[in-house]
């Protein structure tokens, strides 16, 4: 396996209650270096870019509007097989079948604020950090 890199976001109800340190330490337990990260408060237009392959789905405004109600983290994370080692570790969307031990079954709230993004392939994961971050602000 390679290592290579990941976008991820801690969400909102994350921020909220304060527990970007937490899931930051368990990302980093579970061999992800974070390698670029910055509190932003994402624009209606960033989050409605960003999940535009959503834009059917009947959650997709709500999830705008949650996405846009405080401040989130964006992040770059390096390891082997970034992907999947991040989305091993955040657990299933749904926290009602997230397996023990994974970031969303510890803090997510439901299954929309969930606490946490992470790209679900490479290619989406290249496309995804260039979205949030420029070369110079990625020091691996
Ligand atoms: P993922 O975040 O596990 O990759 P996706 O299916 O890509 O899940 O959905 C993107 C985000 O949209 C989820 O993380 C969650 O915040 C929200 N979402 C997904 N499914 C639902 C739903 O059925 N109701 C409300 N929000 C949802
Ligand atoms: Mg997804």
């Amino acid at each position: 396996m390679a290592v290579t890199r990941t976008f991820s976001i801690i969400k909102p109800d994350a921020t909220r209650r304060n527990l970007t340190g937490k899931i930051n330490a368990m990302l980093e337990d579970a061999g992800l270096r974070i390698v670029a990260q910055k509190r932003i408060h994402m624009t209606a237009d960033q989050a409605g870019k960003f999940y535009e392959v959503h834009k059917e789905r009947p959650f997709y405004q709500d999830l705008i509007t949650f996405m846009t109600s405080g401040p989130v983290v964006v992040q770059v994370l390096e390891g082997e097989d970034a992907v999947k080692t991040n989305r091993d570790v955040m657990g299933a969307t749904n926290p009602a079948d997230a397996a023990e031990g994974t970031i969303r079954k510890a803090f997510a709230e439901n299954i929309e604020a969930n606490s946490v993004h992470g790209s679900d392939s490479d290619e989406n994961a290249a496309i995804e950090i260039a979205f949030f971050f420029s070369g110079t602000e990625i020091v691996g």
